[in-house]
């Protein structure tokens, strides 16, 4: 069996895919969970899977759901793997409010759920686990001081916010009482071409590219006051393994260290493609929060001096990065509909 072994939850989503690719680089053998969906959802690790080289056959995946202790459990002891990164969520804070129960099911039970396996594995079979729990600056919520480090108290204001809280603490507890070798990552906001198109970004870009090209006419928004310090995925998902390298498992703040507003970004976006967002932002207030997390800003020195972590996109090159990646998705698109096809528009009512 191959020493490096990573199974990976959540290796569908945005962060998921950036990470297979990592570790498969690195020459680990791959193992990642995937759900039974009646639409495609595998589409960002598509181009990995199907790669003719050598490192799709180190790519395998199985059916589970955080959800469904049986199944974790049952894949843990097959895969036997050397480290486990918990990804898998239901991460969008919006819909949080509307499905607060699964969501506390999924994204803070869930953690739980791998985690005992994992202990599980390690307790029966003497066969040692790292495991990465990806928890959220959405814990510090209403911030209680800015910028946010590791001591910062958490005070979340979404149910996503307060299962993230729990996954967060069950992550230490397990690291303490059973002396397993857990950490977490307290991941500031972190966007890419891969984003979901519900997420604030990733909804600005696609509506920018596709306005630009006549397909669309407006954007609907929630609130642009709203600041984030926003990264780029790929910078991140370097961070979670850097840490489990460490011989010691602990807690780091990832994060940017710069804050810009829901509104910075729109002009941005827009100014990329020579137009103007004034001329096409509407507010509707169906996006609006029942409690929002106003400010989020991270300071990641800890992440800098323990471990050597600096990200290497600035603000502006993801912004420039989204957009220009969006502006040719919308190309294909247009190209697609002058053939007469149909097309799926995008910013369903969740975003
Ligand atoms: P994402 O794109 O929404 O991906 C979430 C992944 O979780 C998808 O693969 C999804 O599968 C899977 N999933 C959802 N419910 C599940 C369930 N019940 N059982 C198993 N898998 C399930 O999220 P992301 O941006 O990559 O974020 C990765 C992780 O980091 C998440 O835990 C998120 O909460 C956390 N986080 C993200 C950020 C950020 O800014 N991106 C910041 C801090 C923390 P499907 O593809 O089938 O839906
Ligand atoms: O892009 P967002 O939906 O991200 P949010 O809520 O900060 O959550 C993301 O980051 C967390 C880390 O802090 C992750 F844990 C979580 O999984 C997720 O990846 O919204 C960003 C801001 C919010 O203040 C929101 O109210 O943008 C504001 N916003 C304004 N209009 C909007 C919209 N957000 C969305 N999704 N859609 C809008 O139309």
């Amino acid at each position: 069996m191959a020493e490096k072994r990573a199974l990976i939850s959540g290796i569908t989503g945005q962060d998921g895919s950036y990470l297979a690719e990592f570790l498969l680089a690195k020459g680990y053998e791959v193992h990642g969970l995937i759900r039974r969906s009646s639409s495609f959802n595998t589409e960002r690790i598509d181009p990995i899977y199907q790669d003719p080289h050598d490192s799709a056959a180190r790519l395998h995946l199985y059916y589970a759901d955080l959800t469904d202790a049986n199944s974790l459990s049952k894949i843990v002891r097959t895969v036997r793997p050397t480290e486990v990164y918990n990804l898998g969520a239901q991460s969008h804070v919006r819909v949080s409010f509307d499905e607060p129960v699964y969501t506390a099911e999924a994204t803070g039970v869930g953690a739980l759920k791998l985690l005992d396996a994992v202990h599980d594995l390690q307790q029966h079979c003497d066969h040692q686990v790292r495991y990465y729990q990806a928890s959220s600056s959405e814990m510090y919520g209403k911030v209680a001081h800015t910028p946010q480090t590791e001591d910062t108290p958490f005070h979340p204001r979404s149910p996503y916010g307060a299962a993230k809280v729990y996954a967060h603490w069950i992550t230490v507890n397990y690291r303490e009482s059973y002396n397993l070798h857990a950490s977490s990552g307290i991941l500031f906001n972190h966007e890419s071409p891969r984003r979901g198109e519900t997420f604030v970004t990733r909804k600005i870009t696609r509506a920018a590219g596709r306005i630009k090209l006549g397909l669309q006419d407006k954007l609907y928004l929630g609130n642009l006051d709203a600041k984030r310090d926003w990264g780029f995925a790929g910078d991140y998902v370097k961070m979670m393994w850097m840490m489990l390298q460490q011989d010691t498992p602990d807690d780091y703040v990832v994060a940017t260290g710069e804050t810009h507003e829901v509104r910075e970004f729109c002009e941005k976006a827009f100014a990329r493609l020579d137009l103007n967002y004034k001329d096409y932002v509407e507010i509707d207030p169906r996006y609006y929060r029942p409690a929002e997390v106003d400010l989020l800003l991270g300071d990641p020195a800890k992440a800098k001096r323990q471990l050597g972590w600096e990200p290497q996109v600035t603000f502006d090159e993801l912004v420039n990065m989204m957009v220009d990646a969006d502006l040719e998705l919308a190309r294909r698109e247009q190209s697609l509909i002058k053939a007469g096809h149909d097309v799926c528009t995008t910013s369903g009512s969740a975003g």
